[in-house]
């Protein structure tokens, strides 16, 4: 970990232009990614140029904001200071690295939140004192951490980040007494999951899906085509899967033999994916929430009532109230409650611990 801490404390400008960069953090994506924000200020204290990351595989913020900021000498940039949610990465990942970048172009100084603890991104601190840059770590380092707690709770359990697709009744239900299901909610619902599932790298369902729905598991547009990135269709659980089911239709498929969650995402972390759509059904769903892996959550509302059929969720473990898990309105990437058509979509995200609101010590404050 790097938190190097060099010239003048932060001004009054910096810390406006950190609550900036966490305000745009907020337009990214959750994913395989964090969400990250960038403000470049001038000599004043001035914004003159501000990013984003949009999520894996595009620009990151610190990227994002230089290409806005546009040619400069470094004479010019030497006087620029960068202020970003997350330590700048050192890797060359996808995109190039931020460090590097920004020491080429010049910054005077960099003002970073949270640190990145990650091995193959951390250490981009290092990289820009050892360039020369004034680097200081911690500014609003409590905030930028609780905006990505479940990200960095991922990340250090070294499991994929998981977005839960819940799809239900008014009472909570996937399914009539009878069984059917297709459909509870409406088309724009639908569309909008298929949305999550072009994002994510992998989609889980349960054998009990496959047999009750035969889903295809793709991510498709509202057309009926294929999106160009698919994720990889994962099936849990130990039954063989039914001669010609859709999900099996090409290569790009794997069913893993086991019931625990745990499992599944070590398996899928093997394979390099970061991302992964819990996509049903209940028993799935239940042990994702009861073994705590769901980061977060899309809830589609249709409203009916069904008064019989199989509830979303089953039994998680909750004797009493108090033993509930709670969770919160997420706003990041969107509205944290919608109507879509007339169905209500709810993004949600686990509430936090006092673990992920402590603050650490925090650089120069
Ligand atoms: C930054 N700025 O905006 C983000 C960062 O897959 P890649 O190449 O995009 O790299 C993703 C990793 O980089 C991610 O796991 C995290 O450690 C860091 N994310 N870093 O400097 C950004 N999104
Ligand atoms: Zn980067």
């Amino acid at each position: 970990m790097s938190g190097q801490t060099v010239g003048p404390p932060t001004s009054r400008a910096e810390q406006e232009g950190m609550e900036l960069a966490l305000e745009l953090a907020c337009r990214g994506i959750r994913g395989a990614n964090p969400l990250v924000g960038a403000v470049i200020l001038d000599e004043t204290g001035r914004p003159v140029a501000s990013g984003w990351h949009r999520g894996a595989g595009t620009a990151h913020a610190e990227a994002a904001a230089l290409d806005e900021l546009g040619p400069v000498t470094s004479e010019q940039a030497s006087r620029l200071t960068m202020l970003a949610t997350l330590e700048p990465c050192s890797h060359r990942g996808r995109t190039g690295s931020c460090a590097e970048a920004i020491a080429a172009t010049g910054i005077g100084r960099v003002v970073h939140a949270a640190t990145d603890g990650t091995a193959r991104a951390g250490g981009g601190a290092e990289i820009l004192s050892r360039a020369g840059v004034d680097v200081v770590s911690g500014l609003l380092g409590a905030e930028a951490r609780l905006l990505n707690h479940r990200w960095i709770g991922a990340r250090a359990a070294d499991r994929p980040f998981t977005s839960l697709h819940l799809a239900q009744s008014l009472d909570g239900r996937i399914a009539a007494a009878d069984g059917t299901s297709q459909w509870i909610t409406g088309a724009g619902s639908r569309e909008h999951s298929h949305l999550i599932r072009a994002r994510s790298e992998a989609i889980i369902a349960g054998t009990g899906t496959i047999f009750a729905d035969d889903p295809r598991l793709t991510a498709r547009t509202p057309a009926g085509t294929a999106a160009p990135r698919q994720p990889l269709r994962v099936v849990m659980g130990h039954r063989e899967l039914p001669g010609g089911a859709a999900v099996a239709a090409d290569d790009h498929h794997v069913q893993l033999r086991t019931h625990d969650p745990a499992a599944v995402l070590a398996a899928l972390s093997a394979r390099g994916i970061d991302h992964a759509m819990i996509e049903g059904g209940a028993s799935i769903a239940t042990a994702f929430l009861a073994a705590d892996l769901v980061d977060e959550i899309w809830l589609y509302q249709a409203p009916i009532f069904l008064g019989a059929g199989r509830h979303a969720v089953g039994d998680l473990g909750v004797g009493t109230l108090a033993e509930a898990g709670h969770f919160r309105f997420d706003d990041a990437g969107g509205p944290a409650h919608q109507l879509l058509g007339s169905d209500v979509v709810l993004h949600l995200e686990p509430q936090p611990g006092p673990a992920d609101r402590a603050s650490e010590h925090e650089g120069t404050r």
